[in-house]
C-alpha cells in the first residue's frame, strides 16, 4: 500500500495553549491520524473477520428488530450516519439521539424507537451523558446494550451487556477522524453481513487500497485550497446519509479551526440560508447519487451569487467542473453505501488546513477536551422509574 506520503502540513512549530512552544509541528498528530485511515480500516476489517468474539456479540443482536443509537458530538453524527444507512439496508427502524435527548425523556425515546437493543457510541467511553444513559438503561430496562468505544478499559463497558472495542482506531488528537470512519466501516461491514450482501463486503474490502491512491492524488489539493485564502464562514450541504457527513464536517471545521460553520440538507439551503451566500462564504457540497442532478443546479445558482464552492462528488461533470472552485472526485465504482467513509476525509483535511492557516493547532483546539466529563451537579440524570 506504499505511496508517496501526501504533504498536508506546512512545517510550523506549534504553541500549546500555555504559549510554550510545543515540541511538535502544529497539527502533526491530526495529520498523521487522517493519513492513517486506510491502514486503520484494514486493521478493523482484519480483526472483525478474525474475531469470533464479534460473531458472538452480534448473534445476540437482531437485524430484524429496531435499533436505537445514543451518543454525543462526532459520535452522534457517526451514529446518525450508521442509522441512515442501516434503515435502508436492513429495512428496519434505526434511529439515533444525542445522549442528552435520551436522558430527559428516556421512556418517550424508547417508546418512539420501539428499540430493544441500544448502541451507545463513545470513543473515550467516558462521556458523562452517555454513561448516564447506559446506567439508566441498566437500572430500568431489560434492553440489550452494545457499548462501542476506542478505549481499552472504560466505565462504558462495565455498564453495557455487550461491548465492541477499537483501541487501534483511537486518536491522540482531540478531534475524531479515524475513529469516526473506522467505527462507521465496522458497522457498514456488519450491516452487509447481516443481509448477506457479499458484493457490499467486497466493496468495503476494496476501500483502503483505493483511499491510499485517493489521498496521494487529492490531499495536497485540499490543503492548498484551504490555505490559499481566508473565508468568513463555512456551510456544508448533504442529502440523505450525506446530511450527517455535512453535520460532522461542520463540527470538524469548528473544532479544528474555531470557525463558524453551518450544515443543512442540500436543497433546504434555498429556503432562507441562501441569503448568506457571498465570496467570503465557502459552501461545500457532498453530492449524493439520488439528488446529484438537482444538487448540481444549486451549485450553479450559488456560483452565480458569487459564493466560493467546494464540491465532493463521486464523478465530475462538465457543469461541476465549470462551477466549482475546487472539485474533488471520489472516483469509485463501489455503491454509495461503501463510499461514505472516504467522503468523510475531505472535510477533515479542509478543517486541518484552515486551522493551520489561522495559526491554530488542530491537535489541541481551544476550549475543548477529548471527552466531556460532567460533575454530579451538572444536569439531573434521568430519574429512576418509580417502583
Ligand atoms: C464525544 C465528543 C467528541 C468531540 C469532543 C468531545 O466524545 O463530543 O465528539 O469531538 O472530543 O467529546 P466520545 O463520547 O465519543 O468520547
Amino acid at each position: 500500500m506504499k505511496k508517496d506520503k501526501p504533504r498536508i502540513l506546512e512545517k510550523r512549530r506549534s504553541t500549546s495553549p500555555g504559549g510554550k512552544s510545543a515540541s511538535r509541528v502544529a497539527g502533526q498528530q491530526t495529520a498523521q491520524e487522517i493519513l492513517s485511515q486506510p491502514a486503520t480500516w484494514l486493521e478493523t476489517a482484519r480483526l472483525f473477520e478474525q474475531n469470533a468474539e464479534l460473531d458472538k456479540t452480534f448473534v445476540k443482536l437482531s437485524p430484524d428488530e429496531p435499533w436505537l443509537f445514543v451518543a454525543c458530538g462526532s459520535s452522534y453524527y457517526l451514529s446518525r450516519t450508521i442509522a441512515a444507512q442501516w434503515a435502508k439496508l436492513l429495512r428496519v427502524a434505526c434511529t439515533a439521539v444525542p445522549a442528552s435527548e435520551f436522558l430527559f425523556a428516556p421512556d418517550e425515546v424508547l417508546r418512539r424507537s420501539d428499540a430493544r437493543q441500544v448502541v451507545l457510541v463513545s470513543r473515550s467511553g467516558k462521556t458523562t451523558e452517555v454513561l448516564r444513559a447506559a446506567e439508566w438503561l441498566k437500572a430500568n430496562t431489560a434492553v440489550r446494550t452494545l457499548g462501542v468505544t476506542c478505549s481499552n478499559d472504560s466505565v462504558l463497558q462495565d455498564l453495557c451487556t455487550h461491548v465492541l472495542k477499537l483501541p487501534w482506531a483511537d486518536e491522540k488528537s482531540m478531534v475524531m477522524t479515524r475513529s469516526f470512519t473506522s467505527i462507521l466501516l465496522l458497522f457498514e461491514r456488519l450491516g452487509a453481513k447481516f443481509v448477506g450482501d457479499s458484493e457490499l463486503v467486497s466493496a468495503l474490502d476494496a476501500l483502503p487500497e483505493k483511499t491510499v491512491a485517493w489521498l496521494a492524488a487529492n490531499a495536497d489539493k485540499i490543503r492548498a485550497f484551504g490555505t490559499k485564502r481566508r473565508y468568513a464562514d463555512f456551510v456544508f450541504l448533504g442529502q440523505g446519509a450525506h446530511y450527517w457527513l455535512a453535520q460532522e464536517a461542520a463540527l470538524k471545521m469548528t473544532e479544528m479551526s474555531s470557525s463558524y460553520a453551518q450544515s443543512y440538507h442540500t436543497l433546504e439551503f434555498r429556503h432562507g440560508p441562501k441569503s448568506i451566500a457571498s465570496r467570503d462564504t465557502l459552501i461545500t457540497f457532498f453530492l449524493s447519487d439520488a439528488a446529484a442532478q438537482e444538487e448540481s443546479l444549486l451549485v450553479g445558482e450559488l456560483k452565480k451569487l458569487g459564493a466560493s464552492i467546494f464540491v465532493v462528488a463521486n464523478r465530475a461533470t462538465p457543469a461541476l467542473r465549470r462551477d466549482a472552485d475546487l472539485l474533488i472526485e471520489l472516483g469509485l465504482d463501489e455503491p454509495e453505501y461503501a463510499r461514505l467513509a472516504l467522503a468523510t476525509i475531505p472535510a477533515q483535511l479542509l478543517g486541518l488546513a484552515v486551522g493551520l492557516r489561522k495559526g491554530l493547532n488542530p491537535d489541541v483546539p481551544k476550549n475543548l477536551t477529548r471527552a466531556v466529563v460532567l460533575g454530579s451537579k451538572n444536569g439531573a440524570a434521568a430519574k429512576r422509574r418509580s417502583a
